[in-house]
């Protein structure tokens, strides 16, 4: 049965429902999990209580990802089906915007052909090197059980700071023993990505990339290696986490 859906773009929440309808496509057309869709909700009840807008401190956390990803020597960001689904354009412009990065599937819910959607998405939006691909390729990370134990030897497993949007919280913790930066985005400032992560982005995937992007062009211009390595010894991810959940909770108790 087909259905169509009418979204009247002076809707208050015309953004989240139109978000929610690109990872329902994204679900349709092989690109998202099943699962997908249900932590796409739990990102839209924190989205909810975050105003559905960029903070402060998500903004200054955009800041310092940008700085961290152009003094790292090999950023390598990991896609999964949401953030295919979600952002595919702005996911490719930030590996273009990030000249030595690459960009690499890993997915957790695991099947060939949402792997090969997935790769020809970002191929659509001119990206021809996908890394994680080639079974010949694929490597452990030790003491990680899930499917994201397997990562591209010349990718993720060589990389020096790695971009996880929307990731759980093993993989984090295994790749942080491994010696890595890792940069997240979130909604869930108490997940354990959140925790872990050095640099976490509380925000919508959707609004954070391009912000992230807007960033990078800015330093390229102006920022010094000396700049952008202070904005990083500056940063305090856990400060940023306390923000979040202040703001959650305050900006509901006022509307009351
Ligand atoms: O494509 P796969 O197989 O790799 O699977 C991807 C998902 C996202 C399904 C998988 O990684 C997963 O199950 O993730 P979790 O453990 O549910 O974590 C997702 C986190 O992202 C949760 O803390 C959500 O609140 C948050 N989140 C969901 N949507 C967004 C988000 N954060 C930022 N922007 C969003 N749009």
């Amino acid at each position: 049965m087909t259905r169509e859906v009418t979204i009247p773009p002076t809707h208050p929440r015309y953004a989240s429902l139109m978000n929610r309808e690109k990872i329902v496509s994204g679900y349709k057309n092989g690109l998202v999990a099943l699962e997908g869709l249900i932590a796409h909700g739990r990102g839209e009840c924190f989205d909810y209580l975050v105003g559905e807008q960029t903070t402060e401190s998500a903004k200054l956390a955009i800041n310092t990802a940008a700085a961290q990803l152009l003094v790292s020597e090999y950023p390598v960001i990991s896609v999964n089906g949401n953030v295919a689904a979600l952002c595919p354009e702005s996911l490719c412009y930030l590996h273009r915007s990030v000249h030595k990065s690459m960009m690499e599937i890993n997915l957790f819910y695991y099947t060939k052909e949402r792997e090969e959607k997935i790769s020809a998405e970002l191929k659509k939006y001119g990206v021809d090197k996908v890394l994680g691909t080639n079974p010949k390729n694929l490597v452990k990370i030790p003491e990680l059980e899930s499917n994201r134990r397997w990562v591209d030897g010349s990718g993720i497993f060589r990389a020096d700071t790695v971009f996880v949007p929307l990731e759980d919280g093993d993989r984090t913790l295994a790749l942080k023993k491994m010696g890595k930066s890792i940069i997240t985005v979130d909604l869930n400032p108490i997940s354990r990505t959140s925790l872990a992560a050095d640099i976490t982005i509380v925000d919508n995937v959707i609004r954070a990339i391009p912000l992230l992007i807007e960033r990078i062009l800015y330093h390229k211009k102006n920022s010094s290696d000396y700049d952008l390595q202070q904005l990083i010894k500056r940063f305090d991810n856990k400060k940023g986490l306390k923000d979040a959940l202040s703001i959650m909770s305050n900006n509901n108790v006022n509307r009351l």
